[in-house]
């Protein structure tokens, strides 16, 4: 059995926009990607959500709209990365460079996805139409995915928070 790490990644988007950070450091360092991290014990996923977006870009929001849920595997390690993803398409304050992320606004036709995880450019076009998903990624090293499922969905099931 597979342990897995609860995640939180958040795209901010604004009419034919997206907001996207270039990570500095870390896991993913060199890549584009939403705002998110790990969900520190006793904290909900959403203010987790919530918590890194702010820590990342400076950005505060009042609302997050829960859009995905995608687990991934890499071989060789035990660990599953289980990603909750959410979109806001409203906030407060200038997005704002940090020891992690370099923020820029992306317009939605132009998303880099070649400078960024593999899995992006086949669940983007769903989290920009509003609709729900769930998927697995099985990842080997950083760039190549060896299987996936991926769906969309009506809801998205409540997770058990530890
Ligand atoms: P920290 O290590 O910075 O959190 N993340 C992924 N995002 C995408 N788009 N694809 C993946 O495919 C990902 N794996 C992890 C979740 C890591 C951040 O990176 C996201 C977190 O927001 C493998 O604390």
């Amino acid at each position: 059995m597979l342990s897995s790490r609860l995640l939180t990644l958040v795209l901010v988007v604004r009419p034919g926009r997206v907001l996207l950070g270039m990570k500095k450091r870390g896991f993913g360092a060199g890549k584009w990607n939403g705002f998110g991290g790990k969900v520190q014990p006793g904290e909900s996923i959403e203010d987790a959500a919530k918590r890194e977006l702010l820590e990342e870009s400076g950005l505060t929001v009042d609302e997050l709209e829960k859009v995905g849920n995608i687990k991934f595997e890499f071989v060789g390690e035990t660990q599953l990365l289980d990603v909750h993803i959410f979109r806001a398409d409203a906030f407060h304050g200038e997005p704002t460079e940090s020891d992690e992320m370099r923020p820029e606004w992306f317009d939605s036709n132009k998303v880099p996805f070649s400078q960024m995880w593999a899995d992006d450019v086949l669940w983007f076009p769903l989290m920009f139409q509003k609709k729900k998903f769930v998927g697995y990624f099985k990842f080997q090293g950083d760039d190549v995915i060896l299987s996936h499922t991926l769906e969309e969905v009506q809801e998205l099931e409540e997770v058990q928070e530890k």
